[in-house]
């Protein structure tokens, strides 16, 4: 069976091109049963120095998971045997962030093009993201009734002031220049020199020092400058509106502010799953002061919990499937979710937590 990714030993680079064009290279299950193994292969390969992730087809690195499939299938019986696909796909998609995180070999993600939720889970767990200026990044899972999961709970609290809570809830998107700004990326490269870049790290000499400092020094001989982050503009404005522990303190201040950019963000954040805020504010509030490792069984709970509210399908449904924009959230507003259930997102899911050995 087509895996949809292409996995290849180069010499001392093991190279994962994610080939789903089509779908913009979003991350199916299958594809993680074909990547995880290999890069377990790869990291007790003696010749195998460092590991390469790029996106075919010139138009995106991965814009995200399959959460279209994960959608249809929460009707479908399960099959025989086995788990449901929301269970076993987000199981194993964090097993392989996971993974990705503790990677003892250089792991060089070439970002470039579209880059969403999954697609970031792929890249910013890697100790080299090299982006080009056609980066575009978002967290959108807000738009969909999920939360921004893949680590989001790390990774957002670590960007600067509170810029990472602002991408979280309005899914805005972010260029090169911001990728860089907010540490997503490491190295900025000009795409026309990407194939250059991969025929450098296959013909560098690995015996000149440790893995990880031979690849910084390989990939800093391309490294360009991005120039100004938009986002930065926003900086203070972001940091004033989004301090807040509450969604509606939130909107409440971007109401004060005045300003053009306040209240198109007030409009984006009233076009999100009620829900989904509120879950993503609390996640990033309690995960922001906890290692990663602690992270994850939480988001795992999240997806389970969040993929079982009717605002899931809904989402999917309105951007995925119809296209037709038009959610309709259910609870339709901020006022009718009360504390409590927002709580309950993040119960414990007894025999079916995340552990790190799973799958
Ligand atoms: C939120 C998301 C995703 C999204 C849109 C959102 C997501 C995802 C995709 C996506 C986009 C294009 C494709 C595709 C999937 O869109 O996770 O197959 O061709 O994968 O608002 O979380």
């Amino acid at each position: 069976m087509r895996q949809d990714v292409q996995l290849e030993t180069r010499g001392p680079i093991g190279l994962v091109t994610l080939d789903r064009p089509k779908a913009l290279n979003a991350l199916s299950l299958g594809m993680i049963r074909a990547i995880h193994p290999q890069l377990e292969a790869w990291a007790s390969a003696p010749a195998v120095k460092a590991v390469l992730i790029r996106g075919a087809g010139g138009k995106a690195f991965c814009a995200g998971g399959d959460v279209r499939a994960v959608a249809l299938s929460l009707g479908e019986p399960v099959p025989e045997g086995g788990a449901p696909l929301a269970q076993a796909y987000f199981r194993e998609e964090y097993a392989l962030n996971y993974r990705i995180h503790h990677y003892e070999k250089p792991y060089i993600a070439l970002v470039d093009g579209i880059s969403m939720g999954g697609g970031l889970g792929l890249s910013i767990h890697g100790s080299h993201r090299v982006i080009t200026e056609r980066l575009v990044f978002s967290m959108p899972e807000t738009a969909i009734g999920l939360f921004p999961d893949v680590g989001g709970g790390w990774f957002l609290p670590r960007f600067p002031g509170e810029v990472g809570t602002y991408l979280a809830l309005t899914g805005a998107r972010g260029t090169a220049a911001d990728a860089m700004w907010v540490g997503y990326g490491t190295q900025h490269v000009e795409h026309t020199r990407l194939d250059a870049l991969v025929e450098a790290l296959l013909g560098a000499d690995w015996s000149a020092g440790p893995p990880h400092e031979v690849t910084t020094g390989v990939l800093s001989s391309f490294a360009t400058d991005a120039g100004p982050a938009p986002l930065r503009a926003h900086q203070e404005a972001i940091d004033r509106c989004f301090a807040a522990d509450r969604v509606e303190e939130i909107l409440a201040a971007l109401a004060a502010e005045g300003t053009e950019w306040a209240e198109a963000t007030r409009a984006t954040l009233a076009r999100m799953s009620p829900t989904s805020l509120k879950v993503t504010l609390r996640q990033l509030r309690r995960c922001r002061s906890l290692p990663y490792e602690e992270v994850v069984p939480i988001e795992y709970r999240l997806s389970q919990s969040l993929t079982a509210h009717p605002d899931f399908r809904e989402g999917i449904r309105a951007v995925l499937v119809d296209k037709d924009q038009r959610p309709r959230w259910n609870p339709a507003t901020l006022t009718l979710i009360r504390e409590e259930e927002v709580e309950g997102f993040f119960a414990a899911l007894g025999g079916l937590e995340w552990h790190p050995s799973t799958p």
